[in-house]
């Protein structure tokens, strides 16, 4: 008899041949004569998801009949990164399908290039959910993640005449396989309006939240599969649409048009992402967008907890909730409301549930980042929640005053409630009373958390604080980018490094093994080989493999200080301007990076940047030996043959005001040295790779505070530095800007009168350390190699799989949940 493998599941070449032709035709409704490329994008894709459908399900099954206790990710950002390439990574299945493919005629690397990423996040934070998502699956950690499913993702970046100019992301216009609608679990959030107190039959004081419209969230789930193991979580992003009977008293009157218009503004709520990094917006739709997620999410949970049968009095051993920065703290709210006006629980009762629930995570120290809304906007969305919130804060202020008698400044500072010139909610504040756990993203961050904006709360509750250094998943950032050298690396130290990354430490034994240093070198040039071919497609400009490529990637900051990189550029362009024949290390400064496109500062260091590049790329005295490349719209799919290629990661924020950074870990994964301040996780990366491998510069965060105190001059820094003086001077003179002395005046009135980031005080020191980093690469290039290998080897602390057992150690408790396939 004939045996033929089912066309969903079956895994042998013929079977994933005839799926893939079977989706391409019943699913796109196209022959192979007709297909685009985008057709073959979508039949793999329904490919690749029948074959996770059945670790999916029994994943659901399995937590379901165990009541397994899980960790939820409350997040307003998922920065996912295309599915497509992870997934087969993730499946084990990579290999087999590029070869399908390739039987096909087809190439599986020019099909991922198909995908549209879900850019539902705006960097470090969005991404770093990402990151734990595929550590919780792959450690076997049942786990949720709730957000928002933006139908406009942050924006894609173009240039026009060198200025970013956005246009809107269009992620949903193809379609996208990887969800699922589930509107059988739709729930109604309520918005606006007023409360009524009412005695209840038994005669207790209750109290009723009128609003003023109401709006439907729809969930669309997608499976989040780990490494070589069965297990396959869930995403769960919520789509704001109008209730079914949408405004039945418009429509009743007969204002049918008045009805549409209501559903069109209900719809907007989930409409698009705020593209502000570290920079609150204080604006409506936001408020509505962080309560409309939370309120969706928090109904989830009690329906699932409800579905197995268990009392709500369960809630914290059913979930532990944590809160990606304050983003979704009304959650902490919203449960009380849930519990005491809904389910009628007794105060005291809710809030200890409450409290053993959540556990908040900050990621800025940034006094501008932190969300507080004005008191009216809050109350007129959220009525009821601001009454809780009075409430909540009555009971926590006695407790201060109870720890620290009639200390009214501390009264004001700790207060949920900011009172000093116009009012506000403070978010930071209720996540910080509301959860039992606090934790900053590396040592440092945590440290200065407790030392400053959280002083107060640590003084209060020193048992609640804790550090959680952030990680990175190996599988995206090395298995999936780098497979070369993911594949050098299994050929010597065995496969199982991606799970157990400190195993990477069994490369050092090779660093001086000739054979492994050379093909370490050539995957470095081949991947560097690699870039420079996109490079010249996306940007027009040659590039040489053979200079150092040095590389400035994340969103463009003043405190992350590219400017300061283009001060480098400039001032090795003089140097050569006045001797041609200076000896120096050719150099490729690559950046790539968006701008809110409300910063009008961080727009004008993108100008700079291409217009330095415009005149340094063309000047025939520079003979190609410098080179300034900035690749438009840095997003996870064009990251990542970035790190793979990279010779030295810039790390070069002020220190103090980057709370982790999670750049820099991929790059040192990838074996790229770095340059960098003692700031956020360089710090941890550094007593890793340890000191002599890394390129350290720079105030440290406390010399910082103190030469401000001291009364900061930036201008003395300007005027004691000729060639400081002499770059600042090129700039302002026009010559970047085509004689124009206006276009650069603001970015550089603000160094020379601010510089509230200390760029031109740490100037000098950034110089020499480049100087340094220069005559390394050149003259002793053995020994980069072996800081290169060096670097990589001791990485394996970075893992979010080591971030990810830690959070479930010392704040869920959650334990891992191995799932066998149901029949
Ligand atoms: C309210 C507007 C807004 C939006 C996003 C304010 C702040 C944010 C985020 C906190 C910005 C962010 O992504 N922060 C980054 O988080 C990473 C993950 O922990 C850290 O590695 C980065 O250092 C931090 O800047």
């Amino acid at each position: 008899s004939v045996q033929v493998e089912d066309d969903r599941t079956g895994l042998s070449l013929e079977t994933l041949k005839r799926a893939f032709l079977d989706n391409l035709f019943y699913v796109q409704g196209k022959s192979p004569d007709i297909a685009t490329a985008k057709d073959y994008y979508m039949a793999l894709a329904y490919t690749v998801r029948d074959r996770m459908l059945h670790h999916w399900l029994s994943t659901g099954q399995t937590y379901r009949r165990t009541h397994a206790r899980t960790a939820v990710y409350l997040s307003a950002e998922f920065l996912m990164g295309p599915y497509l390439g992870n997934n087969l990574i993730n499946l084990g299945l990579y290999d087999l399908f590029e070869q399908a493919m390739e039987e096909l005629g087809l190439n599986l690397k020019e099909i991922m290039d198909q995908e549209q990423e879900p850019g539902l996040g705006n960097g470090g934070l969005g991404r770093l959910a990402a990151c734990y998502l595929d550590s919780m699956a792959t450690l076997e950690i049942p786990s949720l993640g709730y957000g928002i499913r933006y139908e406009f993702g942050i924006f894609e970046q173009a240039f026009h005449d060198g200025w970013q100019v956005e246009k809107t992301d269009q992620w949903l216009r193809w379609g996208n396989p990887w969800e699922v609608r589930r509107p059988e679990w739709a729930v109604h959030v309520k918005i606006g309006g007023h409360t009524e107190g009412y005695t209840d039959h038994q005669g207790r004081y209750q109290v009723n939240w009128v609003p003023d419209k109401v709006v439907r969230g729809i969930p669309y789930d997608t499976p989040i599969l780990g490494y070589q193991v069965n297990t396959a979580n869930t995403l769960r992003l919520w789509r704001a649409e109008s209730p079914e009977s949408f405004d039945f008293d418009a429509f009743n009157r007969g204002d049918y048009y008045g009805a549409v218009n209501s559903k069109i503004i209900s719809e907007n709520i989930s409409k698009v992402l705020y593209p502000n990094d570290d920079k609150l917006e204080g604006k409506q739709l936001r408020l509505e967008q962080e309560f409309f997620f939370v309120s969706c999410s928090l109904q989830d949970m009690i329906r699932l907890l409800m579905s197995e049968g268990l009392p709500l009095e369960q809630f914290p051993e059913k979930f532990t909730v944590q809160l990606n920065d304050t983003h979704p703290a009304v959650a902490i709210a919203e449960l009380m409301r849930l519990l005491v006006d809904d389910h009628e629980m007794a105060w005291d009762l809710a809030w200890e549930i409450t409290q053993k629930s959540f556990a908040y995570t900050n990621h800025t120290l940034l006094p501008e980042a932190l969300e507080r809304w004005p008191m009216y906007l809050f109350g007129s969305l959220l009525p009821r929640h601001l009454e809780i919130i009075f409430e909540i804060n009555r009971i926590f202020l006695d407790q201060v005053r109870l720890k620290f008698g009639p200390d009214n400044e501390r009264i004001a500072r700790m207060s949920l409630i900011e009172e000093t010139g116009g009012r506000y909610v403070r978010m930071a504040n209720l996540a910080c009373v509301g959860s039992h756990a606090i934790n900053g993203v590396a040592e440092l961050h945590t440290e200065l958390l407790k030392e400053t904006v959280l002083k107060d709360f640590y003084e209060l509750f020193p048992e609640k604080f804790v550090n959680k250094t952030n990680g990175v998943t190996p599988r995206r950032w090395m298995v999936l980018s780098n497979p070369r050298l993911a594949k050098l690396i299994d050929q010597h130290i065995g496969t199982a490094w991606p799970t157990q990354l400190d195993q990477l430490s069994k490369l050092e034994a090779y660093v001086d093994d000739p054979a492994f240093r050379n093909e370490w070198r050539e995957i470095k040039q081949a991947n560097k080989r690699f870039l420079t071919a996109r490079i010249e497609r996306l940007t027009g400009i040659k590039v040489n493999p053979d200079s150092m490529f040095d590389v400035q990637i994340k969103r463009i900051h003043e405190y992350k200080r590219q400017q300061l990189n283009a001060l480098h550029i400039i001032t090795l362009y003089r140097r050569l301007k006045q001797n041609p024949d200076l000896e120096i290390t050719p150099r490729t400064f690559i950046f790539a990076g968006k701008a809110a496109p409300g910063y009008f500062m961080a727009k004008l260091i993108i100008k700079l940047i291409t217009a330095v590049g415009d005149i340094v790329n063309r000047d025939p005295v520079v003979r190609d030996r410098l080179k300034v490349v900035f690749i438009p719209n840095y997003n996870v799919t064009n990251s990542q043959p970035i790190y793979p290629a990279s010779d030295l990661s810039e790390q070069i924020s002020t220190a103090g005001f980057e709370a982790s950074g999670t750049g820099n870990m991929k790059f040192a994964l990838n074996g790229s040295l770095t340059i960098g301040t003692l700031d956020g996780a360089n710090v941890e990366i550094r007593e890793e790779v340890g000191a002599e491998n890394f390129f350290l510069f720079g105030m440290t965060a406390d010399e910082v505070t103190a030469l401000k105190a001291s009364g900061y001059q930036p201008w003395q820094y300007y005027e004691e530095n000729a060639e400081l003086k002499g770059v600042i001077d090129l700039i302002s003179s026009g010559f970047f800007s085509g004689g124009d002395t206006e276009t650069f005046k603001p970015l550089i009135d603000n160094l020379l009168q601010q510089d509230r980031f200390t760029v031109l005080a740490d100037y000098q020191s950034y110089i020499d350390c480049q100087d340094h980093v220069g005559k390394v690469y050149q003259q002793d290039q053995e020994n980069w190699l072996r800081m290169s290998i060096l670097n990589a080897a001791r990485m394996g602390k970075f893992s979010s799989d080591r971030a990810v057992r830690e959070y479930c150690k010392e704040i869920w408790h959650v334990d891992p949940v191995s799932i066998e396939l149901q029949e």
